[in-house]
């Protein structure tokens, strides 16, 4: 049976034609699977798990729950990592689409292969005011004090802090928002150096093969989804990364 590792496909309202072809692959692949992980930054924003309340905003979810939530009824068992735009996805949210929150990272065994994943941000070391940014919104009482907030403010905050962001991104290099070797080779030997380190996050698809302290490994580096979207797909001993049509 087929697990699925997938990430950054950024669903939102502006682009239906994504969430239409996630569905669809959703439909006509995972339902047969045994696992989909998605690895972060699963929608383009999230401002807190009521939001799918909301009649106005939470409408364009209802869809894309309803077809998790199927598929998880029907035995797929659904994993979900935070990124840097849904790291407010809380457990209501994760509950009503039958997923299960994993810490990043999370080591998952694949026969005699020890892959690591990560939403890949936490590696991006050189981006210091990134950094900042993070530390702030991952705590946990920060959290709670932005989620105490009315909807609508979150929501200015968060186009805010898009609009800042994109202005931010504007001014820095590609290296500066790539991985940090050195953040890498850390994290890598924390975990007893895994076989493959999977991450997303960079929208930067590729395989690297690499070496620390001696030992050989692999950096897979999953792509964002647009036309087409670079997924992870394994089954058994098969282990690669391929390329979606989205259509
Ligand atoms: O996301 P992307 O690809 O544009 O860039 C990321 C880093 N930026 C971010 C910020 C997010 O895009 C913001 C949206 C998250 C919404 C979550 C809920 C609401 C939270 C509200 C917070 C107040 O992740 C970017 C990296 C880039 O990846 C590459 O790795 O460089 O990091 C930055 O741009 C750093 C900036 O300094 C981040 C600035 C955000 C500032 C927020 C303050 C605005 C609030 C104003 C309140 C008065
Ligand atoms: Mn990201």
């Amino acid at each position: 049976m087929t697990t699925w590792i997938v990430s950054d496909l950024h669903l939102c309202a502006q682009r239906p034609a994504v969430t239409q072809a996630f569905l669809h692959w959703l439909h006509a692949e995972v339902a047969t699977a045994e696992a989909l992980y998605i690895l972060g930054d699963f929608v383009e924003v999230w401002v807190g798990d009521d939001i799918l309340m909301d009649t106005a905003y939470g409408a364009e979810f209802v869809p894309i729950v309803q077809a998790l939530r199927r598929l998880s009824d029907q035995g797929v068992r659904l994993f979900f990592m935070h990124g840097n735009r849904d790291f407010l996805i809380g457990e209501a949210f994760a509950k009503a689409c039958g997923m299960q929150i994993l810490p990043d990272p999370t080591l998952l065994m694949l026969g005699e292969k020890r892959m690591l994943l990560t939403h890949g941000d936490a590696l991006c070391t050189d981006d210091v005011a990134y950094q900042q940014f993070r530390a702030q919104v991952r705590d946990p009482q920060w959290q709670q004090a932005f989620l105490a907030q009315p909807l609508q403010a979150r929501r200015a905050f968060a186009e805010q802090a898009r609009s800042q962001s994109a202005q931010t991104k504007a001014t820095q290099t590609m290296a500066i928002m790539d991985v940090n070797a050195e953040a890498v080779a850390t994290l890598l030997r924390a975990y007893d150096y895994p076989d493959i380190l999977l991450h997303g996050h960079t929208h930067r698809p590729a395989k690297h093969t690499a070496r620390v302290d001696g030992h050989d490994y692999e950096r897979w580096v999953l792509g964002d989804w647009h036309e087409t979207a670079q997924v992870a797909r394994i089954d058994q001993a098969d282990m690669r990364l391929t390329t979606l049509t989205l259509r």
